[in-house]
């Protein structure tokens, strides 16, 4: 068990609710099977918040929430955390899901857990009115877990981000890599920036024929990141000085700070249907895989 899991799994014994933090954009690649493990082993309700809502595409973010909410224990709340309004509603959504504590002699112990980067910390110290934990658009800034007490009432843990051992799908790996949960030497930006831009084209061609101001109909993930490199004259240098070939990289680095900092418009990149079909496809695969991997000798 790494140390994180087990410190978390201890901290789970004293907590009454767990706020699950998860990126609204993502929100089911953002939900981490371990902490899900862990809340359930405990019997802990969960307040799931669909963070960063401002970025995200709010039709898809309300499939979402129906989705959530359908989930016994479960509470679902879509929120920006850096809006303060919002997150004025979280004490009493809390209260409401363990409501066995709230007899005024112990307080309520909640534990802010997720993922690497969904806006844990942003979330503590929206709720402490004041800069208790460090925040940056990286993952891995909150390095250990850090409680405090909002009231003699509440009681608030931050955690760090934790990701779980293995990834099952591809998809999931690209769409956490595109919004920094997972860090850069993990990853390959070209890749990543592939997976997004096809994503893009599936779901928002027109953000991105808005932004980089070309017709992206017939364009495939690459040719979107090659259109990129053409019309912001993104070359390599060649052995006569002139301009040689694309750079590639530098246009999947824009693409993935664009789709970062939300300058592309709202974007979600999951919705409850494409993540079935996602499932689906994985299975046949994998049943296909198993197929043909069977011979008659380890039959
Ligand atoms: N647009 C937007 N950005 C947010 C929101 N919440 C957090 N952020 C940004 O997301 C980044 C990560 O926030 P943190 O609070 O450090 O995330 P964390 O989950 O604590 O990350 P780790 O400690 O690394 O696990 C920061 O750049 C925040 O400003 C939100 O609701 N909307
Ligand atoms: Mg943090």
């Amino acid at each position: 068990m790494t140390s994180a899991r087990r410190k978390a799994a201890e901290a789970m014994e004293r907590t009454d609710v767990v706020i699950e933090v998860l990126d609204a954009r993502l929100p089911a690649a953002s939900s981490n099977p371990m902490i899900h493990e862990l809340r359930l082993f405990r019997q802990r309700p969960c307040l799931k918040l669909l963070n960063k809502s401002d970025l995200a595409d709010p039709e898809a973010t309300r499939a979402w929430l129906d989705y959530f909410n359908a989930q016994p224990g479960v509470k679902a709340v879509a929120i920006s955390c850096k809006k303060a309004g919002e997150v004025a509603r979280i004490p009493s959504l809390c209260k409401s899901l363990a409501p066995h504590r709230n007899d005024g002699t112990k307080p309520l112990r909640v534990m802010i857990m997720g993922i690497p980067n969904v806006g844990k910390s942003t979330l503590m110290n929206a709720l402490a009115k004041r800069k208790v934990a460090a925040v940056g658009d990286e993952p891995a800034v909150t390095k250990s877990q850090q409680r405090i007490d909002l009231s003699s009432q509440f009681t608030l843990t931050d955690t760090p981000g934790m990701m779980w051992p293995k990834i099952d799908h591809d998809e999931d790996g690209y769409m956490l890599a595109a919004s920094h949960a997972i860090g850069r030497n993990a990853v390959i930006d070209e890749e990543v920036a592939e997976f997004l831009a096809h994503i893009l084209l599936q779901r928002y061609p027109d953000y991105l024929a808005a932004r980089y101001k070309q017709d992206v109909s017939k364009l495939d993930g690459m040719g979107v990141l090659e259109a990129i490199a053409t019309r912001r004259g993104f070359r390599l240098p060649n052995r006569s000085g002139r301009g040689g070939e694309l750079d590639i990289e530098r246009a999947a680095l824009t693409l993935l700070q664009d789709y970062r900092d939300g300058i592309l418009g709202r974007v979600t990149l999951e919705t409850p249907e494409s993540r079935t079909d996602m499932l689906a496809r994985a299975a046949t695969l994998s049943d296909t895989s198993t197929a043909e991997t069977k011979t008659p000798e380890n039959d």
